[in-house]
């Protein structure tokens, strides 16, 4: 006989419940939060029925990382904007398929929130009906006026109130995080609501998949292929057995770490040589989500995903990120302090 929980619980009931708890809270974040929820239902929608509505293909214009932009990448763009654009919580937006600082229209109010997102990652994926996702972040106004600037948006990932992303699977699952626990609802589409079916997550201290995208070995730095040979080779008296598994749908790729345990990283190569993810749109979100769940999130160069200040909106970073020992095990390689790299 299948067990039931007692308790049904929306994602805006579980929001509520959380702001409850913060009784000088104004809600507006969370009336944002019900509002990225209502754009991930929208976009979750399309997606469903690509192929069935013919919008599957290229758009024919690149975005501002020269990556071809496919055309529900452009509706999920829109989708959220228009959400969001006319609400009164926010100050400024900014996209990964958009150059610049996205403005809030005059003709609406603004409020105290900036909102970064990617609206569609991993969308070389999309034409072969595998996962794809969004990702958030947002972070408080901190300049004086009523309109958001580039100061706003360039804040380190420590800052960010609130994170989260939603994968387009098998099933719609949303994840998020406002700094207290990692929450997951997945989407009941025959209701249209969020049910909360993964509440306070936490990522295995140390998982037995690896998550990398090895055309880069030879351009990686030595340190990093040492890690990666070491990880592989088959001595199972010494070492936990690992399987490599890798979509290149980094929402995916991360969601399945979070749940089973294990790293993803994205080093440095000769094509990327700060790695190709970007730290406004993808990094910094996901390692607030990855440390909230007790993982950890670095660049592999010394420093937290969370304490890099970004210069740019675009800016990229090299990443190791993942279930805590994992990461940590990687980091002592990148240092060149392990045992086997000094025989
Ligand atoms: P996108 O934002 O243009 O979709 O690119 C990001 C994607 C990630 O989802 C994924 O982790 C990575 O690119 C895969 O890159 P690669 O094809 O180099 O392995
Ligand atoms: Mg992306």
């Amino acid at each position: 006989m299948p067990t039931y929980s007692s308790k049904l619980t929306t994602i805006e009931r579980h929001i509520l419940a959380e702001q409850e708890q913060h009784p000088s809270a104004s809600g507006d974040l969370t009336n944002l939060l019900y509002d990225i929820a209502l754009a991930a239902k929208i976009i979750s929608r399309e997606v469903n029925r690509a192929g069935l509505a013919d919008i599957l293909g290229v758009a024919g214009n690149t975005n501002t990382s020269g990556d071809e932009v496919k055309r529900l990448d452009e509706y999920a763009d829109k989708a959220i904007f228009r959400v969001m654009d006319h609400t009164g919580r926010l100050c400024a937006m900014a996209s990964e398929e958009q150059e610049d600082l996205i403005s809030i229209p005059e003709r609406f109010a603004t409020g105290k929130y900036v909102f970064l997102y990617d609206p569609l990652d991993g969308s070389s994926n999309i034409d072969a009906n595998v996962s794809i996702g969004t990702i958030f972040s947002i972070h408080r106004k901190i300049t004086y006026g009523a309109r958001g600037t580039l100061e706003d948006a360039l804040q380190p990932g420590h800052r960010q109130v609130a994170a989260g992303y939603v994968l387009y699977g098998p099933s719609t699952v949303m994840v998020y995080t406002t700094g207290h626990g990692v929450h997951g609802f997945t989407l009941d589409p025959t209701i249209g609501e969020f049910l909360l079916s993964h509440p306070n997550m936490k990522a295995p201290k140390q998982g037995a998949i690896y998550s990398t995208n090895e055309q880069g070995y030879w351009s990686w730095d030595p340190k990093v292929r040492a890690y990666v040979d070491w990880i592989k080779k088959d001595d199972k008296a010494t070492r936990r057995p690992r399987s490599s598994r890798y979509i290149g749908s980094l929402v995916s790729d991360f969601h399945r770490n979070l749940l089973y345990g294990g790293i993803f990283f994205y080093p440095a190569t000769a094509k990327n040589p700060d790695g190709k993810l970007r730290l406004l749109y993808e990094l910094a979100p996901l390692a607030m989500i990855a440390e909230q769940a007790g993982g950890r999130a670095v660049d592999g160069r010394g420093n937290r995903i969370l304490d890099l200040h970004p210069t740019g909106l675009h800016q990229r970073a090299p990443v190791f990120l993942g279930s805590e020992d994992d990461v940590r095990e990687a980091e002592v390689f990148l240092r060149g302090e392990h045992p086997a790299q000094k025989t």
